[in-house]
């Protein structure tokens, strides 16, 4: 099976009672990148890249639909076989995995239907119908966020993500305590993401006044070697999420110990492919993970819960999907949404989701 056509879309997603705050930025509406894959036997596969605005991480909505065409023309005739299709992108454009893995979550979507498989099974099989989530706060006032994620666990919330930084250590010490203090009965799992946002100072302060309280540390500080430098200060679990940019650099965390779990991203991975690859380096050092990206529609969401349901349920810190947070579907059937804290898988073939004709308008580009 070979790629015959390729279709980008362009199409905005608001932020249902936005604005969603991190510590770095604020936003209220995203702008996705849709892809289209046509295969030389008619069938077709979708994939998806959506940046949580242009500053969480090294890309932009923009930088992905120019190297989506940067490389559309010579994909037309190429395999959609994972890994050779991953080595035909690298062969075409240099590093820009966000966009490429759009192209792999297309090419697994394609691959599914044509064995008439779902994309978890294809990825090693699923270990669950029933997919763990977790629910990411806004970085807000601790009152507010004790009270809405005492909520959110009463809805079946494994895990909650508490965004903190960007603003006095003290307001994050009075989120991660009085969360803690509202939730702790139920025996939900707590992180704290400070996305970057926070001097070491600050990181060193939140870890001792919060001492007594389980919670990990995600993505404390801005580099990897300032989280390196505090990490034998700190009292917490650390987590690493926006500095691992690619396999090489998750291999040298793992491999020097520099960290004790990942929030793994599907698009900086660059797809599915990649992302079993990281599973499985993970599950060899028993590093605990979660499998989700930064925002996007149906599509991600699906391509998340597939990779998220073959991880040993040991070590999955869930899918987190932007379903909660904006309206409309792309397939009102099959959207992935999440009830009770978790995200039911869908049946496929491929990701099981197909979006509905015209939604996204007329392609940006068509190859
Ligand atoms: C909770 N997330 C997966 C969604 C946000 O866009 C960012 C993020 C994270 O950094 O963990
Ligand atoms: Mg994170």
């Amino acid at each position: 099976m070979k790629i015959k056509e390729i279709h980008i879309y362009a199409h905005v997603l608001p932020v249902k009672n936005g604005p969603y705050v991190m510590g770095h930025s604020t936003v209220w509406a995203l702008d996705t990148t849709l892809v289209k894959l046509v295969a030389d036997n008619g069938l077709f596969g979708w994939g998806e890249v959506c940046p949580v605005g242009p500053v969480y991480e090294a890309q932009h909505s923009g930088g992905n639909r120019a190297a989506l065409a940067e490389m559309a023309s010579g994909l037309i005739g190429a395999s959609v076989f994972p890994v050779a299709l991953r080595r035909r992108m690298d062969g075409l454009l240099n590093g820009h995995s966000h966009a490429k893995a759009a192209i792999d979550i297309a090419a697994h979507d394609l691959l599914g239907k044509h064995l008439g498989v779902r994309v978890a099974d294809l990825l090693g099989g699923a270990v669950t119908e029933n997919v763990p989530s977790y629910y990411a706060t806004n970085v807000g006032d601790p009152d507010e966020i004790a009270r809405f994620a005492a909520d959110k666990a009463a809805q079946g919330y494994p895990r909650l993500q508490l965004k903190i930084g960007g603003r006095p250590a003290e307001m994050d010490v009075a989120v991660i305590r009085k969360t803690w203090e509202a939730v702790r009965s139920r025996g939900t799992r707590l992180a704290a993401d400070a996305n970057r946002g926070l001097p070491t100072r600050d990181a060193l302060r939140i870890s001792r006044e919060c001492l007594d309280v389980p919670v990990i540390l995600e993505q404390p500080c801005n580099t990897l070697e300032e989280i390196v430098a505090i990490r034998g200060q700190l009292h917490h679990a650390v987590y690493l999420d926006e500095n691992m940019v690619d396999t090489s650099t998750v291999l040298r965390a793992v491999g020097q110990g520099l960290c004790d779990g990942f929030g793994l991203k599907m698009t900086r991975a660059g797809g599915l492919q990649p992302m079993a690859t990281l599973r499985d380096i993970c599950e060899a050092r028993s590093l605990p993970h979660t499998c989700d990206d930064s925002w996007g529609g149906d599509i991600i969401a699906a391509a998340c819960t597939h990779i998220g349901a073959t991880v040993s349920p040991r070590l999955f810190e869930g899918t987190w999907i932007a379903a909660p947070y904006i309206d409309g579907a792309y397939d009102r059937k099959n959207s992935p949404q999440v009830r009770d804290g978790h995200i039911r898988l869908n049946e496929g073939p491929g990701l099981g989701v197909v979006p509905e004709e015209g939604l996204f308008g007329d392609p940006v580009l068509s190859v």
